[in-house]
């Protein structure tokens, strides 16, 4: 018999009142990813939804409407969820919901915004992370650890399937939404990432820009069968992390998005406490690793709400292995 998503928290996160919390506020974002999938497909997304507006967040790229009509949605869930701060890539400061409240939620409203007027998959990451008396003070700072204190995370795609990849801390998970049950299923018990890697993803076009040690991870790549990898590689990258993370999730490979040269691209473009963290815990609860390049990404405290991080996960041999390239001086 198929499980559903309610059984699943109800057996997970029954055993106090976070956790009961962590479980409730799950439901709250899967309510909102629904009306957020029903606002796209139903939606003009050539016309309205991936239309520019006039402003930028505060990582200074352009919003589209479908970026705030999601940010406003998500910012619903979160209240009705009794979240104490809510952390957005869309708000330029961690809103304040409730000062005691026992949970701060981030979020990347929609991931692979570039993506919205082309009807290529894009999603929502988020990250649920303890408030202690600590944090009360100033409520950035509860976003400023490290996401092994994660309690929850995960992501949404609103791809073909409707999709949501969740790790509680216990296995990664994946369900799926049936308009016919009314809810989420689960489709994949526990994941685990295959060892072998044969496919990467990266932004090639960004090659002159890399350092020489990502360079040569990628040159050796490319060399296939005749190079020092010995065999061939394949290439894919769609351009939102939701998606490229998910293939690797059931299919393996690695993905790398590498600091480089091109202004404000020190740490690449993806940010560490809403994108880099929970897809890295769901990574490593898959069996994968996750890391800046050469240190775990979820060991690494971010220094603030939109930090930056290079990011590189996969396969746990292959995230090693770009490990080694690049303590490598060159
Ligand atoms: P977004 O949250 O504004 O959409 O940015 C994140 C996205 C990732 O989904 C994707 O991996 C990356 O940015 C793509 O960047 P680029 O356009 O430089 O290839
Ligand atoms: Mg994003």
């Amino acid at each position: 018999m198929t499980s559903s998503l309610d059984a699943y928290l109800g057996s997970q996160c029954d055993s106090d009142p976070t956790r009961r919390q962590v479980a409730e506020t799950i439901r709250q974002l899967c309510a909102a990813s629904v009306k957020v999938r029903n606002t796209i497909t139903n939606g003009s997304a050539s016309e309205h939804l991936g239309a520019s507006r006039d402003a930028m967040n505060a990582g200074g790229d352009v919003q589209k409407e479908l970026d705030v009509v999601a940010d406003r949605l998500f910012l619903d869930a979160a209240k009705a969820a009794g979240i104490a701060y809510f952390g957005s890539e869309e708000q330029d400061e961690a809103i304040v919901i409730d000062r005691d409240g026992a949970l701060a939620l981030a979020i990347d409203p929609l991931d692979g915004s570039s993506n919205i007027e082309t009807n290529v998959s894009i999603g929502t990451i988020f990250s649920i992370l303890p408030v202690t008396d600590a944090h009360r003070g100033d409520p950035k700072s509860a976003f400023l650890q490290p996401g092994s204190r994660q309690l929850a995370a995960g992501f949404f795609i609103y791809g073909p399937q409707l999709l949501l990849v969740l790790s509680v801390g216990n296995g990664t998970h994946v369900f799926i939404f049936s308009s016919s049950f009314g809810g989420f299923v689960e489709l994949i018990g526990s994941v685990s990432i295959p060892e072998r890697a044969s496919e990467f993803a990266i932004n090639a076009s960004n090659y002159r820009h890399w350092e020489p040690q990502i360079r040569s991870y990628i040159d050796d790549c490319l060399a296939g069968a005749e190079g020092p990898r010995e065999r061939d590689f394949n290439m894919r990258w769609i351009g939102s992390m939701v998606a490229d993370c998910y293939r690797i999730l059931v299919r393996g490979g690695v993905f790398l998005y590498p600091g480089d040269a091109r202004k404000g691209y020190a740490k690449g473009r993806l940010r560490h406490v809403y994108e880099a963290s929970p897809v890295a815990f769901c990574v490593e609860h898959a069996g994968g690793s996750a890391t800046d390049g050469l240190h775990r990404i979820l060991d690494i405290v971010p220094d603030s709400l939109h930090a930056r991080t290079s990011l590189v996960f996969g396969g746990k041999r292959e995230v090693a292995r770009i490990a080694r390239y690049m303590a490598d001086p060159a």
